[in-house]
């Protein structure tokens, strides 16, 4: 019998309505009905007085459909509206209890649920995934001891010190208010107009010029709390934490030209990569790792642990991996769980803390706040999503949406009627107390000095990257500066630029095509109270970089394994089997998918008139949606696809995006015929040979030229390329 949800056959059949019958009787208690559960027998023509008269208002289902589409969208959050998100869990490797009492950091044995959402910061709710911008790394545990919230981002830093200046920066980076332009993009005037007047932001700006922020995939970012935070374990003692995550995948992001193609040729790119992976059963994981200080130790670092435009470097303070998340559920609704979860810095459990950090302060109040408004009212913690699995007894009531239905008539506290309950728990039975930190200081608007040192580490990032990285960060600046179009902007960046590095700021100005002025920033920071002396707003200069580290840069990220990386393999009529099978093969035992790119859809014929399912055709895909490429033998089908020009594109492409090619037997021709030749010109078919990650070689080869093929993909991508001349692509 025919299941709901099944498809129905095409046409007029007698079996079709035979189907159709028995499709409505296993529909049985699905019945479609309002929303007061009265079972509808019309679902296609509103009630009208005549089959050609008017709509009656009596039409109480036609108006109570509409009036909920209607009301079917609620504010997208102002930041971080594109997002997707997974479910899964945590667990600790081995007791933290010296460290930290929260409940979940104690017993290996525990998994906590967790429920993770990714996004980019700046874009709407239908933007691209592939925009330039900080991706926000959001994880809520569901504890024991209630839920606690880590909302990071996979940025170590933030543009700001103080949550004062969110709002500007928000307003600065958004599509510009008179013609709400560009979406989702930093590249315009006013956006660079309010960062070349912050000299603090420059820290955070070296990585969101990096490659970072055009990450591969969200299984493939680190995450970070960004601010200090505090362990406080049982016995009280407490030290400031900075939280990590560790993908087991290693960091991996794309290139800029790559990302702006990814964005019209999939703008879901990491929401289905996340998706896709999860369903394959290919559960990402990320390793939890904490920089653990000592309160005594809080002043001896160059900087202030305070503030969030700095990071502890892990070679000052190493990265201790406490324990392991795994996500493998995707969520049955994207709306009542990506949408509707709501995050919240201020979600805590007893044994982790807040520091004073000025910008996370801010933070406690902005995310009630928003919920307020964008979830509708204030019981935004009784939707499902964001419901604590530890049992919630309080007095609040009532308000917008309430579900529970709270019973009695005691909702006060002290109370004798209610037996005194809920009581206030206390410290003995695991209550939350706040850090009993010591403080006396008069009431200001100010800072540390420390919190002035806006370039030392900017250059820090910037000198610790690898050359190509270097490269793609001048690249960057060159594009987003290009879009600028008032000289002032582009000539105030330049000196910023200038205090991190002279270089780089000589490589920017020559694309720009100015000149870096002379000066240095800082009385240019309009930022001050009128009244205040400049002097004292006057960032300090850039200390010199004594020791770099290596752990920024992606390039020293573990590259052993090309689990999850998709390959595709173009292929023809006539394709060779053995090639074909073989490569096919190979990448599967290594955990790679291969997918069959032709010029049509459907099915092709091989060698051996074998039927190969054809994955994509070329028209319904694109380099930029695969990490490598692998053309087989077969000289029909080297032929077909050596007269299109797609295939030729595709092959340059991804050349030029530096990802690794092969090709087998009569397959090697085909690069030769795609402008590869001119760069590579030892290519030709013949023995095994690996160049530049591009590897070719004949059938007699096939293990061989699979193995190389596997390594040259876990490299990730072939910047070597970069100083070869470019293929028109
Ligand atoms: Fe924020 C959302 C991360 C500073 C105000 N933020 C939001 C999300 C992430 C972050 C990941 C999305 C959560 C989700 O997926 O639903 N925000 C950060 C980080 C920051 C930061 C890492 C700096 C270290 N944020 C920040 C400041 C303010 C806000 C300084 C305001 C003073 N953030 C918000 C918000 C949002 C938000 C307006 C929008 C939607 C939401 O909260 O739930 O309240």
């Amino acid at each position: 019998m025919a299941k709901p949800n099944q498809d129905i056959p095409q046409g007029d059949s007698d079996e079709k309505l035979d189907q159709l019958k028995a499709f409505q009787e296993a529909a049985g208690d699905q019945a479609l009905t309002t929303n007061q559960g009265l079972p509808l027998n019309d679902d296609t023509d509103s009630l009208k007085a005549g089959r050609r008269g008017p709509t009656l208002l009596e039409d109480f289902h036609l108006r109570e459909k509409i009036t909920h589409f209607d009301h079917e969208r609620i504010a997208e959050r102002i930041v971080h509206a594109r997002g997707s998100a997974a479910h899964g869990f945590f667990q600790v490797y081995e007791s933290m209890a010296s460290d930290t009492k929260a409940g979940f950091l104690q017993d290996p044995t525990r998994k906590t649920p967790v429920f993770v959402r990714f996004s980019t910061v700046a874009g709407s709710r239908g933007s691209s995934d592939l925009a330039r911008d900080a991706r926000g790394f959001a994880v809520k545990f569901y504890t024991e001891e209630g839920n606690y919230d880590l909302v990071g981002n996979n940025i170590p830093v933030f543009f700001i010190q103080d949550a004062i200046k969110f709002p500007d920066l928000i307003h600065a980076v958004k599509p510009e208010p008179n013609n709400e332009m560009p979406q989702a993009a930093s590249a315009h005037d006013t956006f660079w107009d309010f960062i070349s007047l912050m000299p603090e932001s420059m820290h955070m700006i070296m990585w969101v010029m990096s490659d970072r922020a055009i990450p591969r995939s969200y299984r493939m970012m680190e995450g970070f709390g960004v601010h200090t935070f505090r362990f406080v374990n049982e016995a009280g003692r407490s030290q400031f934490v900075k939280f990590h995550w560790k993908p087991l995948l290693g960091v991996h992001s794309v290139v800029w030209d790559e990302a702006k193609k990814i964005s019209g040729n999939d703008p879901d790119f990491h929401r289905r990569d996340l998706w896709e992976a999860i369903e394959n059963g290919d559960f990402p994981e990320w390793e939890l790792g904490v920089q653990l200080i000592d309160e005594a130790d809080e002043h001896k670092f160059d900087f202030d642990l305070l503030d969030a435009t700095k990071l502890i470097p892990e070679e000052l303070v190493p990265v201790r991996r406490i324990g392991k998340m795994v996500l493998n559920r995707n969520p049955e609704n994207f709306f009542a769980e990506t949408e509707q979860v709501a995050f919240h810095p201020g979600h805590l459990v007893p044994g982790i803390d807040f520091s004073n950090d000025p910008l996370l302060q801010g933070r406690l109040f902005s995310y009630t706040d928003t919920q307020l408004i964008r979830l509708g009212g204030p019981n935004s913690h009784e939707i499902p999503i964001n419901r604590a699995v530890a049992p919630v007894h309080n007095n609040q009531r009532d308000g917008h949406m309430r579900q529970t239905i709270n019973t009695g008539s005691v909702s006060y506290q002290p109370n004798t009627i209610g037996g005194g309950c809920p009581f206030q728990a206390g410290k003995a039975m695991g209550g939350f107390a706040s850090h009993p930190e010591a403080m006396e200081s008069p009431k200001i608007r100010g800072k540390s000095d420390k919190f002035f040192d806006h370039f030392t580490q900017a250059a820090l990032f910037f000198q610790s990257q690898s050359p190509p990285e270097q490269q793609h960060m001048v690249q960057a600046l060159r594009f987003e500066l290009g879009k600028v179009t008032r000289l002032a902007i582009r000539e105030r960046m330049l000196v910023m630029l200038n205090q991190i590095d002279k270089d780089l700021a000589s490589q920017v100005a020559t694309g720009l095509g100015i000149n870096v002025p002379a000066g240095v920033a800082g009385p240019l920071n309009l930022g001050f109270p009128a009244d205040a002396d400049p002097a004292a707003y006057q960032p300090t200069p850039a200390k010199p970089v004594k020791t770099l580290s290596p752990a920024l840069s992606m390039a020293n990220t573990p590259k052993d394994s090309i689990r999850t990386r998709k390959v595709a393999i173009l292929a023809a009529d006539g394709v060779d089997d053995a090639s074909l099978q073989a490569m096919q093969q190979a990448l599967k035992a290594a955990g790679a998918m291969g997918k069959i790119v032709a010029p049509h859809g459907g099915s092709l014929k091989s060698a051996n008139g074998a039927t190969v399912p054809i994955d994509h055709s070329l028209l319904t895909t694109s380099s930029v949606l695969f990490d490598a490429v692998f053309v087989p033998g077969g000289a029909a089908s080297v032929a077909t696809l050596g007269n299109e020009a797609d295939a030729r594109h595709f092959i340059n492409e991804a050349f030029k995006h530096c990802k690794a090619i092969a090709a087998a037997d009569e397959g090697v021709s085909l690069l030769a015929q795609a402008a590869l030749k001119d760069v590579l010109p030892a290519i030709a078919a013949g023995p095994l040979k690996s160049e530049h990650g591009v590897v070719t070689g004949g059938r007699a080869d096939s293990d061989g030229l699979a193995r190389e093929f596997i390594e040259a993909i876990a490299q990730h991508r072939h910047w070597s390329r970069e100083l070869k001349p470019q293929v028109p692509a």
